[in-house]
């Protein structure tokens, strides 16, 4: 089975990339997290310079190829913000929720609009981007957190369509429609054609 180490420190993302990759082409492709330390210095201007950084790292640590994404959530009545300083918007994941609902408390229901973008970036041991591709999905940011499920700004992203937000849908829904899995189902196509048997 071909390996393909994950250049993250987010056992979430994990969880969701395996699942996915279960569902769609079971026992071909196995992600494994990178062994010993894993610190790169995210210090892209853009999700794909930094997905770049993080795989690149895993690849030369691993010895074998790396898959990273980079993820943020783009708030429009915040110009975009958090946008790639997602990870750093606040210390821990409550006080990014709080920090939020506070920027957000008089925006008016239909100035709430927000996307998740996920861009993955897939390198080869030698450091050679191998391939890249991005996925979103459109939402609102809710009044309030709802939902055990899911992880970071999941509790605050409100999809009309569905009527619940992404933290109140299972691992499986989610993963039918997120920005992750839209990066990923076309980079596992891409991994089954050039690198697995
Ligand atoms: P790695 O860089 O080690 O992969 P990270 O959690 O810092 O882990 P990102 O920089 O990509 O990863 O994430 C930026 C922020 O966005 C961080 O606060 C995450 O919790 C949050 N985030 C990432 N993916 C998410 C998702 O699917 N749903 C909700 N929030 C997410």
């Amino acid at each position: 089975m071909l390996k393909i180490a994950l250049g993250t420190s987010n056992p979430h993302k994990l969880e969701e990339i395996n699942d996915m990759i279960q569902e769609v082409h079971p026992d071909s492709v196995e992600f494994v997290l990178v062994e010993g330390e894993f610190d790169p210095i995210e210090n892209g201007k853009t999700f794909e310079e930094n997905s770049y950084i993080k795989a690149a790292e895993a690849a030369k640590i691993m010895g074998i190829p790396a898959l990273a994404d980079d993820t943020g959530l783009c708030v429009d009545a915040l110009d975009g913000r958090p946008g790639i300083y997602s990870a750093r918007y606040a210390l821990d994941q409550k006080s990014k929720i709080s920090k939020l609902l506070n920027e957000m408390k008089d925006v008016e229901q239909e100035n709430r609009k927000a996307h998740f973008v996920c861009t993955m970036t897939l390198v080869a041991p030698n450091g050679e981007k191998l391939f890249s591709n991005t996925g979103r999905i459109d939402g609102y940011i809710d009044t309030k957190p709802s939902g055990e499920h899911g992880f970071g700004y999941d509790p605050l992203f409100f999809i009309p369509d569905l009527n619940k937000t992404m933290a109140e849908m299972t691992l499986k829904e989610k993963n039918t429609l997120s920005h992750r899995a839209r990066a990923l189902r076309p980079m596992i196509e891409w991994i089954k054609s050039n690198l697995a048997d």
